[in-house]
């Protein structure tokens, strides 16, 4: 038996592939028979709000009921791009939110699960940005505003984001350690998963308090998939192909 943790698959319109290796994905004889299903956020490119018509979605939901109705359990952490995906369409989808940063306990062990992105705590401009978006005002302003604006405004996001991105030094987009480890003690746990920053790998490194943490890394799905397994006696990194 396995839990399976997938995340930044940044599915779109744009890119059939991905959505493709997705359901192909949610076929295999491993995903239907899993514990459960947990999507660690940026499951889409970027979310505007659960009444965007876009066929995709509804694809998508179609596709992730047939996996709940097949009893496996769903649950989805939100992204920086996605975090914006509501009760309504996770209700869709059968899938169940949870909050940022959820511990589970796994075979016996304990688990920290989040996006990432609160990780790296050196890009101060990147969480100067986060604070002002997760602001619930802001939100239900922006989720307000007619669709063809919203998508304006993402599209201009999305693009002040990546030029921003491009001109940021690599360590400052990984997570910060002080804070991995800050998190792991504060939740007393060992392990941790999360997506985000799409570098895939296990980390293993010192504790404050003797102990050796844990870290596993998921990858982003651009030309493969990769999924973190965890069973009673290993965490797995696994890419596979679409
Ligand atoms: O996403 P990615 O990989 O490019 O980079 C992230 C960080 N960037 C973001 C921005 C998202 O990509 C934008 C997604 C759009 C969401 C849908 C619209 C919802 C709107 C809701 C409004 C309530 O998350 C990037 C990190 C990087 O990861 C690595 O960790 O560095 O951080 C940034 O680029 C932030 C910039 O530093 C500053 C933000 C520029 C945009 C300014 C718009 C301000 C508007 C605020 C109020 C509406
Ligand atoms: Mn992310």
């Amino acid at each position: 038996m396995a839990t399976l943790f997938i995340a930044d698959l940044h599915l779109s319109a744009q890119e059939p592939a991905i959505t493709a290796g997705f359901l192909h994905f949610l076929q295999q004889e491993e995903t239907r028979g899993a514990d459960a299903l947990y999507i660690l956020g940026d499951f889409f490119e970027y979310w505007i709000g659960d009444d965007d018509p876009d066929p995709l979605h509804q694809q998508i939901a179609d596709a992730l009921k047939a996996l709940a109705d097949h009893d496996v359990p769903c649950f989805f952490i939100h992204g920086n791009r996605d975090f914006l995906l509501g009760k309504r369409f996770a209700a869709r989808c059968g899938m169940t939110l949870l909050p940022q940063e959820q511990v589970l306990t796994l075979y016996g062990h304990k688990v920290l699960i989040l996006h990432g992105d609160t990780l790296c705590s050196d890009d101060t401009e990147y969480q100067r940005y986060r604070r002002r978006v997760h602001n619930p005002l802001i939100q239900r302003i922006f989720l307000w505003l007619p669709l063809k604006l919203r998508l304006k405004i993402a599209d201009n996001m999305r693009r002040r984001s990546q030029s921003g991105n491009a001109g940021k030094d690599e360590s400052i987009m990984d997570v910060t350690p002080k804070t991995v480890e800050a998190e792991m003690m504060k939740h007393r746990v060992r392990w941790m998963i999360h997506g985000h920053t799409h570098r895939p790998a296990i980390h293993h490194f010192p504790l404050p308090d003797g102990e050796t943490g844990h870290r596993a890394v998921l990858g982003a799905w651009h030309s493969e998939g990769s999924m973190i397994r965890v069973t009673k006696d290993a965490v797995e990194l696994v890419r596979f192909p679409f």
